[in-house]
């Protein structure tokens, strides 16, 4: 039984526009449409997975990649002073679109400090 896709999973098969940052045949990295900060980021793989758990070895791998290569880009474009890294994995953990996505959050001296607890849009 197919379901529909979600709206990342449009995103990445290009069907709805996105400030996309970042692409490869794996893996796509875009601006949040609601950004906690400056240079919010979006990475998610291109194909339909839920869960961080769902996904494959080599999946996980250049997901986890490409957010370790695009974190100093952002920090250096927003001119960050660190980056908060988050996925929310599970609708119960605020998780509002059911296909894996992390979180890259600029940081900043002054944005009030401390973690953020909760990144749901
Ligand atoms: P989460 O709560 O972890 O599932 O975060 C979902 C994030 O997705 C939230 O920060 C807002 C963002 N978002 C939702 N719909 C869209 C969209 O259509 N385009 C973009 N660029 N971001 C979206």
């Amino acid at each position: 039984m197919s379901e529909d896709p979600t709206i990342f999973e449009q995103i990445a098969a290009g069907d709805i526009p996105a400030r996309i940052v970042h692409e490869t045949e794996t893996i796509v990295a875009f601006l949040d449409a609601n950004p906690l900060a400056p240079g919010h980021t979006l990475v998610i793989p291109r194909d339909a997975y839920t869960k961080l758990g769902d996904l494959p070895d080599d999946v996980a791998t250049e997901l986890w990649a490409t957010v370790q290569s695009l974190t100093p880009t952002i920090e250096t474009a927003v001119d960050a002073d660190a980056t908060t890294i988050g996925v929310n994995n599970g609708s119960a953990a605020g998780q509002e679109v059911p296909h894996v996505h992390i979180h890259i959050i600029p940081r900043f001296d002054d944005d009030g400090g401390g973690p953020i607890h909760a990144t749901a849009g």
